[in-house]
């Protein structure tokens, strides 16, 4: 496992480093209360970050607010990161009333058009030609908009990733591809995943530049979505940035990965745990303390227990939005349906 690289003084203003971490922080919190609430029942199912902090956090800070996201499966935090109150984001998980996506999608795809975020791509792969299609979008209008498009390893085995990565290299599309390599697509280890000697090299073969780096690192993350962040505003296409990083916790809370991965292997990247390598960095440019990361946990966690308390008071979704945002004039047929729900009691409320 590598060591990190040193780095004398600080590579990015103070201001947005300790964003990066306090980020970092919230999220990590984040996730261990919201799989606690999964194993108490309170919500139906969640997918973690954990371990993979940096990547997520330290690429989305290197797009600006008008970038759009394709998110893969593990981006729902770059949402917060760029502004998406933290009440909305949980009402998304327990999907109720507080839900601007009004419960109908599986919990933690998150998504809000106010934020430039699309929903998680629950089928594998197929953000990608989407995202491609967007940045298209873009260039052809002539406006600034890059498209940030993730993808895990393993769907870089899905058509879909090279159907899009093909296209954006023809048509030199304004779109970055940051591939989370987390070693593991659910229990397929990602040496399954490719005979390539990297995911990064892949970008070759469509005719652009791809680099990978150290996705534990921060500092690293940020410098080489940035760069590629900025290639592709400027007119000069599409970057393949691949994160190395790793999949501290299980798949979802509907997976076991005691039954098919070595704990000692997860051990060894608890050693490079992407929190404490920032942290270690902030301390060592004396910018952050020992009373500081006090203060940051204890903050951190009553922010997320307060906004789990005030969005679990909230209701189910109103039955009737069922008939919402898909004709702006309702059938008959469906006219007729919504009047038969309505004359209904509702659920749970039926009598004997
Ligand atoms: C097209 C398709 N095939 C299979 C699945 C089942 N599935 C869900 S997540 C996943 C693994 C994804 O792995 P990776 O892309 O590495 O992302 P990670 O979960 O590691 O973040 C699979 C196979 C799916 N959702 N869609
Ligand atoms: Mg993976």
């Amino acid at each position: 496992m590598q060591p990190l690289h040193k780095l004398e003084t600080p590579p990015l203003p103070r201001e947005i480093l300790l964003r990066i971490y306090r980020e970092m922080v919230r999220l990590r919190t984040l996730d261990e209360r919201m799989m606690t609430l999964q194993r108490q029942g309170r919500v139906g199912f969640y997918g973690a970050c954990t371990g993979q902090e940096a990547a997520t956090l330290a690429s989305a800070i290197a797009l600006e607010k008008s970038d759009w996201i394709f998110p893969a499966l593990r981006e729902g935090g770059a949402m917060l990161l760029r502004g998406f109150p933290l009440v909305p984001y949980l009402c998304q998980i327990f999907g109720n009333a507080g839900d601007e996506t009004k419960g109908r999608q599986m919990p933690s795809h998150m998504a809000s058009k106010s934020v430039h975020q699309v929903s998680w791509s629950s089928c594998i792969g197929t953000q990608l030609p989407q995202a491609v299609g967007a940045a298209m979008a873009a260039k052809i209008k002539g406006d600034r908009t890059v498209v940030a498009a993730y993808l895990g390893d393993g769907a870089t085995s899905e058509g879909d990733f090279h159907v899009a990565l093909n296209f954006a290299g023809v048509f030199k599309a304004p779109v970055v591809f940051i591939c989370q390599n987390n070693h593991w697509a659910i229990s397929v280890p990602s040496s399954k995943q490719t005979a390539s000697e990297s995911i990064a090299i892949k970008a070759q073969a469509y005719g652009f530049g791809g680099v990978k780096v150290d996705g534990n690192d921060a500092v690293a993350v940020h410098a080489a979505v940035k760069q590629a962040v900025d290639k592709a505003r400027s007119g000069g296409g599409p970057t393949l940035v691949e994160c190395e990083t790793y999949r501290i916790g299980a798949h979802s809370s509907s997976d076991d990965p005691t039954r098919y991965r070595d704990e000692r292997e997860v051990e060894q990247w608890r050693k490079r745990d992407p929190l404490d390598l920032l942290r270690g960095r902030l301390q060592s440019w004396g910018i952050w303390s020992a009373r500081e990361e006090d203060e940051l946990r204890a903050k951190v966690l009553e922010e997320v227990n307060a906004a789990i308390a005030e969005a679990e008071k909230k209701p189910e979704p109103p039955r009737e939005s069922l008939f919402e945002d898909v004709y702006s004039v309702l059938p008959w047929s469906l006219r007729e349906q919504r009047e038969e729900l309505l004359a209904s009691p509702p659920a749970g409320k039926t009598s004997q």
